[in-house]
């Protein structure tokens, strides 16, 4: 007879998938350098064939978030590609996020830039990706934009506030019936004086401003240390706003480390406000839980099943909130009762009844360990390193 807890935990692990990011398995680094491993996926058929290692151990990341500069080199052209790996992979195509950073013409900003002619060309950017997401069935099209100013007075923020509506208005036209558009918030970086999109409310306000299909989406690392991310969370599920998530670990700035690696309770609280909100309402929110990570030193692969592994364990700890007791000691303002309901959540071991899921699914007791001893990393290492040991760029 499986105990109450079992039961709450397979549920919740029934419940929850996590979206893999396909840059997460690249070289990536700072702008101080990056470290180059000989595993590391270049091609987006390696990048399919890493993320279809991470999902058959762990059984929670049936999708991978694409980078439309990244992953679609010819553009339009490389959906046939893509859908033809995601069939031989079993990965479906997630989130497709359109990029207007990377490129010259963009010093200035995107769909914030004074000069007409450079926001209609972003405005085709974000047109061609919305159609690829079409072509490819994928839901999300998640927009980030780099827009902002270094120095005082050189940007006029509200006019630029104008433009951002005018384009997100015109992008989200484009969106078919199904498809949504995230919008997600970044307080500083690479602007470091003013970021035209810099909080949840500006995002909120935007998104709203641009249509019924767009929501904010919640990057766990865009957020100054002492904000409270779970009240936005709450405010934003309150308000019917809530799009998704990139999660990620910071301890000091955008750091984009491995989820939970600095502040698990952190990622617990933000489960507890969406499962607590969905006990309330009893409705299912609906949102998209990426991932958003770059690893200068972990390897790649074991960094992402540590994610995931991660994220399952603390969304199934949120999942033991009595929530019932928590809303009484809430309304008598009890509280050490109410705080302990959380606390006694949060410090159940659940790793062996999530080890019992696994089973129950056909999947390795211990994942990490399954894709240790399937000798891909050495295989790949093997194929990939005089490719990837070549080139290591340098700041400047
Ligand atoms: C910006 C960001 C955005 C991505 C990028 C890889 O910091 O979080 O979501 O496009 O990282
Ligand atoms: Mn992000």
């Amino acid at each position: 007879m499986q105990s109450k807890m079992t039961d709450k935990v397979f549920g919740a692990l029934d419940a929850f998938c996590i979206e893999l990011p396909s840059w997460g398995f690249a070289n990536t680094g700072t702008r101080f350098g990056k470290f180059l491993q000989p595993a590391a996926a270049t091609t987006i058929e390696e990048k399919f064939s890493d993320a279809a290692q991470v999902h058959a151990v762990t059984g929670a990341c049936p999708s991978i978030a694409l980078h439309v500069l990244w992953d679609f080199p010819r553009g339009l052209e490389s959906v046939g590609e893509i859908s033809a790996l995601a069939n031989r992979y079993g990965i479906k195509p997630g989130s497709i996020n359109p990029n207007l950073f990377q490129d010259q013409v963009y010093k200035y900003g995107s769909f914030g830039n004074p000069d007409e002619e450079i926001r209609r060309q972003a405005l085709q950017h974000a047109k061609d990706s919305t159609k690829i997401g079409r072509q490819l069935h994928s839901r999300d099209i998640s927009f980030w934009f780099a827009d902002g100013s270094n120095y005082p007075g050189t940007a006029n923020v509200r006019q630029r506030k104008n433009w951002f509506e005018e384009c997100l208005r015109a992008a989200h036209g484009e969106l078919a019936a199904g498809q949504r558009m995230l919008v997600e918030y970044k307080p500083f970086e690479p602007a470091f004086y003013h970021t035209d999109i810099a909080d949840w409310g500006m995002a909120l306000l935007l998104a709203r401003a641009a249509g019924p299909q767009a929501k904010v989406l919640v990057d766990t690392g865009h957020h100054y240390l002492s904000q409270n991310i779970e009240q936005i969370v709450a405010w934003l599920l309150s308000e019917d706003m809530l799009g998704g998530f990139h999660f990620n670990d910071r301890r000091y700035a955008d750091d984009d480390l491995t989820m939970a690696s600095i502040d698990p309770y952190q990622v617990f609280r933000i489960f507890h406000e969406i499962l607590y909100f969905e006990w309330e309402t009893k409705t299912r929110a609906d949102i998209a839980y990426m991932v958003d990570q770059s690893h200068n030193l972990k390897g790649k692969i074991p960094a992402m099943i540590q994610t995931v592994k991660v994220a399952q364990e603390l969304f199934a700890k949120a999942a033991l909130v009595d929530h019932k007791h928590l809303a009484a000691s809430q309304q008598k303002c009890d509280l050490i009762p109410a705080e302990s309901v959380l606390q006694d959540a949060f410090s159940t071991d659940v790793r062996p009844a999530i080890r019992e899921w696994r089973a129950s699914k056909g999947l390795p007791a211990d994942p990490m360990q399954a894709f240790l001893d399937s000798g891909y990393l050495e295989r790949v290492s093997e194929e990939r390193a005089s490719r990837n040991m070549s080139s290591a760029s340098s700041y400047a």
